[in-house]
């Protein structure tokens, strides 16, 4: 009769295939083992340094401006690679069992050997894994999360329904006083102009509700409250020219999709030129044009809000007005 139970059979059954079995059985799973480790060894080595951009980041978004974009871009391709060779080893060992012990007779395979072993090794193995991807997201966390004395740039956020103005500031903290200013319209996508090479210091603050300040290329993204709370960040360095849109990332009412705006990152000479322009009484578009940047927005453009139509249903073109 077939034994149904999970009881371990005696040993004269456990060992009935032939004296070696078991010493044989632990050298295939070892090299199972091996083949998966190998596999995934050979993997990051094929791949070099360049992981992440072969498998397209596994996700992540690429392409950060800043010191701390990277690093938290790092610290999620290193965890990519851990989880892809724990799953690997794991794969391995299920399939490696699915072929070694499939079904060959009647009898029920031992249901308890190795089991010290095995128990000791699903404990410690995700304790371990879950300490040293705990440990690593602390550090980088800390780091991207740290704020200095002195930063090079400070530059004050202020949200509300629905655009931006961003103030130029000569302190940290709501006592500091406003150097330059620049506001968005309706018309205008406000241009928020930093440098190369400084360390920017963002203090946000919104006049009516939630908002969230969001440049993609930054990845990093930051609620803005009302209120006394002023959220604070710093990114130690921006690393490439350009122009990079901005979205407010919090649903912040009826027009939250049309607050964007537009992060233009340029040479230090060129800000402290333009600074000095606003300063003279220029226009923020004045400004841009003589450092010889673009006056307006490059990555996104005003949206028609139709608010003056009185009308629910933006498809319901009125009579009379065209297209
Ligand atoms: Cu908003």
């Amino acid at each position: 009769m077939v034994a149904r139970s999970s009881e371990v059979r005696p040993s004269a059954v456990r060992h009935s295939a032939s004296p070696g079995a078991g010493g044989r059985r632990r050298r295939g799973a070892g090299r199972i083992a091996g083949l998966g480790l190998g596999g995934v060894a050979l993997l990051v080595l094929l791949t070099g340094c360049d992981v992440g951009a072969t498998f397209h980041g596994f996700g992540w978004p690429q392409g950060g401006i800043s010191a701390e974009s990277r690093r938290m871009y790092d610290l999620w391709i290193a965890s990519c690679i851990a989880a892809l060779a724990v799953g690997v080893f794991v794969w391995g060992l299920i399939f490696w069992c699915v072929v070694r012990y499939r079904k060959r007779g009647n009898d029920l395979p031992v249901q308890t050997r190795y089991n010290m072993p095995m128990e000791f090794l699903y404990t410690i193995a995700p304790i371990l894994v879950v300490s040293v991807l705990f440990y690593y997201t602390a550090i980088v966390q800390t780091d991207v999360n740290k704020t200095t004395k002195n930063p090079d740039v400070t530059v004050e956020v202020v949200a509300f329904k629905w655009n931006w103005q961003f103030n130029y500031r000569d302190g940290q903290g709501p006592d500091a006083n406003t150097v330059a200013s620049t506001l968005g319209t309706s018309e205008v996508i406000p241009i928020l102009v930093l440098p190369t090479n400084r360390s920017i210091r963002f203090e946000e603050t919104s006049r009516d509700v939630i908002h969230s300040f969001w440049v993609p290329e930054l990845l990093f993204k930051r609620d803005v409250f009302p209120g006394k709370i002023r959220n604070v960040f710093e990114v130690s360095s921006l690393e490439s020219e350009g122009a990079y849109v901005g979205r407010c990332a919090e649903l912040c009412g009826t027009y939250h999709a049309f607050m964007n705006f537009e992060l233009r990152v340029v040479s230090p000479e060129k800000y402290d030129q333009f600074l000095a322009a606003k300063q003279g009484g220029k226009t923020t578009q004045e400004a841009l044009s003589a450092i010889g940047e673009d006056p307006y927005a490059e990555t996104t453009k005003p949206f028609d809000t139709r608010r003056t139509q009185s009308n629910f249903n933006p498809d319901d073109v009125p009579a009379g007005s065209g297209s």
